[in-house]
């Protein structure tokens, strides 16, 4: 199948194009590098160096034998973008070239502004471009878990039965984001739905949970094929901020109370399960949804678990509790739904510890490089505009929410 990845040159979107290579489609990418760009006004870099696209590509052809199509520009472009779906004529798009970090976009107006921008005008476009270039091609948008956010009820997979005054129907979960990213990323569904009802086009639309790995096995051991790592205060999740802190002896920061809950999947699990969506596509004029994680864990049951590997392999791992700079629920129900991966084949690794220790071990040859950053991984952005460097807590006393 032809298959188009928008952030061809992001943490997903580079694996993923090694990775259906490797099974037999032919891969086409567009990106701006705009990722290495907000990672370095982050004062950070990815902790495992990565190659520059010129010599991804040249990997890229030794390791599979055929190129990698790259066309580098602006999503929110329409005239690029018509442009490459002319040239390309993609079957499927996988579209990750979104703005992905929740504490970027709560900067201040500029980074929500710019966030929203980005990602909605980009799924337009791409909605425009489909319509107009190729209307039977499924587009495999990355959306989050965390359009639901953590209502006090269990969540379903897109869409729930609804008895109002009688009547009934089949509509849109309510979603509840909880910053200017996640909220992006409900407008995303709610234009996606749309275009499927009204033009005919298909859709799946990917809830997906926090990712972490830094390996699949389609980047064999050429260190150009790797995929990048991040740990700063934006652009590292809290399992990579975790285990790049149990790297350069700094504790392991739950936020707050710590009993946040989230579902996590590993990176070789989310490019199992991205696969399953291109290979069976919806009907036209379908919007399906899947809710994409393996397990919920609470943010510190996470740091306990990163603890236990890390003093496996001699690290001496603290865990320290710190304020939240975020306004989010620090203790509540979570129960999402996820069958509809399942009952296509998806077969869950199960294994977060030996995942972990992967990743601890791809991550201490470059612990210099860590540390040399490590300022970047304190957050200071709050969610109320302020900028102030959160404090660890004591230990017995946890935190109010800020
Ligand atoms: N957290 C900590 N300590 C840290 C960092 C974060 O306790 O050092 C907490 C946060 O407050 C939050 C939870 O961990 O409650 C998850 O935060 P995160 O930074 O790991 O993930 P999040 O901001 O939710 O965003 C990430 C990706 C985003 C994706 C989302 C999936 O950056 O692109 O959409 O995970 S989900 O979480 O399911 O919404």
């Amino acid at each position: 199948m032809r298959v188009l990845i928008t952030g061809v040159d992001g943490y997903l979107g580079w694996s993923l194009a090694l990775h259906l290579s490797a099974r037999g489609h032919e891969v086409a990418g567009i990106d701006n590098y705009s990722r290495r760009a907000w990672v370095g006004e982050m004062g950070s870099q990815s902790a495992i160096p990565i190659a520059s696209m010129a010599d991804r590509l040249i990997a890229f052809h030794e390791r599979f034998g055929k190129n990698l199509r790259f066309f580098k520009g602006d999503l929110t472009d329409p005239g690029f973008v018509l442009n490459a779906y002319r040239s390309f004529r993609p079957e499927a798009i996988v579209y990750l070239g979104e703005m992905p970090s929740a504490p970027y976009s709560m900067v201040d107006v500029q980074h929500a502004v710019f966030t929203q921008t980005n990602n909605l005008v980009g799924t337009l476009v791409t909605l425009h471009a489909m319509r107009d270039v190729v209307p039977e091609c499924h587009l495999v948008k990355l959306g989050t878990m965390g359009e639901y956010g953590t209502p006090n009820l269990d969540i379903p997979e897109g869409f729930f039965e609804i008895e109002y005054r009688g009547r009934t129907d089949r509509l849109m979960f309510p979603r509840k984001a909880g910053s200017w990213y996640h909220e992006s990323k409900v407008h995303d569904s709610h234009n996606v739905e749309m275009a499927c009802r009204i033009w005919g086009l298909c859709s799946t639309d990917i809830m997906q949970g926090v990712v972490y790995g830094t390996r699949i096995e389609a980047m064999g051991e050429d260190p150009r094929l790797v995929t990048r790592y991040d740990f700063d205060q934006c652009f590292g999740t809290a399992i990579n901020r975790f285990c790049a802190q149990a790297v350069i002896g700094l504790p392991l920061t739950p936020f707050g109370k710590g009993h946040q809950r989230r579902g996590f999947l590993p990176l070789r699990d989310s490019m199992q399960c991205l696969t399953i969506a291109i290979e069976h596509p919806p009907q036209r004029a379908e919007y399906r949804v899947f809710n994409q994680f393996e397990e919920v864990y609470d943010i510190t049951q996470l740091a306990e678990r990163v603890q236990k590997v890390g003093n496996q392999m001699g690290l001496g791992v603290t865990i320290r509790a710190i304020e939240n700079p975020r306004a989010e629920a620090e203790e509540h129900y979570y129960n999402p739904d996820h069958r509809h991966l399942l009952d296509l084949g998806y077969q869950p690794t199960h294994d977060m510890e030996a995942e972990l220790e992967i990743m601890l071990r791809d991550l201490v040859p470059h612990r210099e490089r860590i540390e040399s950053r490590k300022e970047a991984q304190f957050p200071d952005i709050r969610w109320d505009g302020s900028r102030r460097r959160s404090e660890y807590l004591p230990p017995s006393e946890p935190a109010e929410r800020s």
